[in-house]
């Protein structure tokens, strides 16, 4: 590849596509696809107590950061502020970072530099770069697949090995829950740590690890321990944080590391709270005691079906993981795919039934769905089974299938998918119910426990369910008298336990706040009723920035 003429002087735009997202439009927006992980794909059928919040688009952030010339990203632009973007500041380079989905708003966007910035060259990058006949769909002049970092730092003639320098990310924005926008404080966030890109378990659906070479293949941005806790102790300090989101897909698996900045955490007293992403094979090979020093307190874990062949799973009896986990204080994310090739509309109520069971803190569900670039996707074409008149905008996994199963039409695709939020929220509740449950249960356990580090962590957690998480339960526990009793009387011991730990504050605190939150739910009920939806900001960011002249 020849690179760019200006070389690190070249002025660059890095922009994701462009918003409202959560409604229905011509260019593939959806009201059942906002910009939300939660309320998209894990919450989305608990009304007010689904999770709300925002993301920001890391991968650009991290391009930014590792490169020397001057570059402004643009986060979740309307398309009038993206054309302003384009016509003020006289971009060489404009590189847009897309999903699959979004893959309409891409070719927008490229139409748009054509006509307002006809001498940038245009990069497009992301996972939407895996779409076969992508070139011919949008007019760009690259298309990047896989890692960004490395492409753009060639392109641009600089240092492709230099070393990853990492941005400070504040994992979420603008959290709300139960009618109530949590305040934005310095601090009150996790930062956003990525490690690495793609996994080599490499299962066939699994469009990360495809994208980022596929079985056995990944990327690490920090190979060790020690690189890692140095990254994390820079943004400890830049962000005044002492929880971190670590976005990778399968952290444990990289266990020397992750022991490693065990022993750097140990040594340093540090007192962090991990939220990760691991599957069953990985966690086994640790023991409870090591996932608590090393501050999991969060783990997102795939729980297929024990009749699906996983190699991630094998052998590993989840039912007993996912409790033994929370009994540990560590809130577990369920991750079960609906439509896997042995289901049926016989058995695939038993094995959502068997999902619910684990009683994990939040579930996800989604749709086994061939995406490009994946194993799966292959398959499923070399079969003749996948659909070709599939809007790109509707293939998210949480619509319908967008190939030919054997044994479930494509409308019950839907129904069971639905169906299994719904289940999931009546027989376990609100997610944030559960997730008072795991926290209590781990401050139970570890109040008393040698290492002041897991002391003072779960002291931190306990603050928050005496505090405003209580009067949360207390709320929660009228709202459900009427709906679901039996949720509504699990929820009250649970508070009562709260109350027996700490009489008085709790008392107080559910006294106080609890009628607020009452109110704020029944609001919010209303208003979701009404059809709000909710939509990130838009965002920009310079570095190295020289105005243009
Ligand atoms: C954070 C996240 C989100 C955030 C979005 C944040 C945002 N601002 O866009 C939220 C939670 C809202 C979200 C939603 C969805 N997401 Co999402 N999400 C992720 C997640 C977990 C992390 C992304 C990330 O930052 N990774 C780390 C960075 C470093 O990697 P990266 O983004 O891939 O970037 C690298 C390269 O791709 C490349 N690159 C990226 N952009 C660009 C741009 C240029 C110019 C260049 C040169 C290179 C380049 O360089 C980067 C560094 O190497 C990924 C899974 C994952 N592990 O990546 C899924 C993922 C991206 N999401 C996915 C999907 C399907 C969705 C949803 C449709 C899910 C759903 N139905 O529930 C919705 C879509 C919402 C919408 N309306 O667009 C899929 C994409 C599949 C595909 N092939 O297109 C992924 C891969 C998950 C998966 N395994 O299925 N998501
Ligand atoms: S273990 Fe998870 S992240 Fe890794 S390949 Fe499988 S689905 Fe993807």
């Amino acid at each position: 590849m020849k690179s760019h003429p200006k070389g690190s002087n070249t002025r660059i735009l890095l922009s994701s596509v462009f918003g409202p997202y959560a409604q229905d439009d011509e260019f593939g927006s959806r009201s059942i696809n906002p910009m939300e992980l939660y309320h998209n794909q894990v919450t989305r059928a608990q009304g007010s107590f689904s999770l709300r919040m925002f993301h920001r688009s890391w991968g650009i952030m991290m391009i930014q950061e590792n490169i020397s010339a001057p570059c402004s990203v643009l986060d979740f632009p309307t398309r009038e502020a993206f054309g302003k973007e384009l016509i003020t500041n006289h971009y060489d380079i404009v590189g847009i970072s897309s999903i699959i989905v979004n893959v309409l708003k891409v070719r927008e966007m490229c139409r748009m530099v054509r006509e307002l910035s006809p001498n940038s060259v245009i990069v497009v990058g992301g996972h939407v770069a895996a779409m076969p006949g992508l070139d011919a769909m949008i007019d760009a002049d690259h298309i990047v697949r896989g890692e960004g970092i490395s492409w753009m730092r060639r392109y641009l003639g600089e240092d492709e090995h230099a070393p990853i320098r990492h941005p400070a990310i504040v994992s979420g924005l603008k959290t709300r829950i139960m009618g109530v926008r949590l305040p934005q404080r310095k601090g009150g966030t996790a930062a956003t740590i990525i490690p690495s890109v793609g996994c080599p378990m490499g299962c066939n659906f699994c469009t990360t690890s495809a994208f980022f070479g596929g079985k056995g293949k990944f990327i690490n941005f920090y190979e060790t321990g020690d690189e890692l806790f140095d990254v994390m102790c820079s943004i400890e300090t830049e962000l005044e944080v002492n929880s971190f989101f670590i976005m990778d897909e399968n952290f444990l698996l990289h266990r020397k590391r992750a022991l490693r900045l065990l022993e750097r955490m140990k040594e340093a007293g540090k007192s962090w709270e991990l939220s990760i992403f691991a599957s069953a094979n990985a966690i086994r090979k640790y023991t409870m005691l090591e996932l608590v020093e090393l501050g999991v307190s969060w783990v997102w874990m795939g729980l297929e079906s024990p009749r699906s062949s996983y190699g991630k799973l094998q052998g590993h009896d989840l039912t007993q993981l996912t409790h033994e986990l929370r009994e540990h204080g560590i809130r577990v994310q369920g991750s079960t795919i609906i439509g896997l090739e042995h289901h049926t509309p016989e058995n695939i109520v038993g094995e959502i039934e068997s999902a619910v069971d684990y009683q994990t803190d939040f579930h996800q569900f989604m749709l086994y769905t061939p995406v490009p670039g994946t194993p799966l996707y292959q398959e499923m074409a070399d079969q003749g089974r996948l659909l070709t008149d599939i809007d790109p905008a509707d293939i998210h996994g949480q619509f319908k299938f967008n190939f030919r199963h054997a044994a479930i039409s494509r409308d019950d695709s839907k129904r069971f998918l639905d169906w299994a939020f719904w289940r999931d929220f009546e027989r376990n509740g609100p997610s944030l119910y559960r997730l008072c449950q795991t926290m209590l249960l781990g401050w139970q356990r570890y109040k008393n426990y040698p290492d002041p580090r897991v002391r003072e962590r779960f002291r931190r957690q306990v603050k928050k369910i005496i505090g405003s998480y209580n009067a949360a339960l207390w709320a929660m526990e009228r709202e459900f008298r009427k709906v679901n009793g039996g949720v509504s009387d699990k929820i009250h011991r649970l508070r009562r336990e709260v109350e027996k730990e700490f009489p008085f504050i709790a008392r107080l605190t559910a006294a106080s706040l609890g009628p607020i939150l009452l109110w704020s739910t029944r609001r919010e009920e209303r208003r979701l009723a009404s059809g709000r939806t909710y939509e990130p900001p838009t965002l920009i960011e310079r570095r190295n920035w020289i105005p243009f002249s």
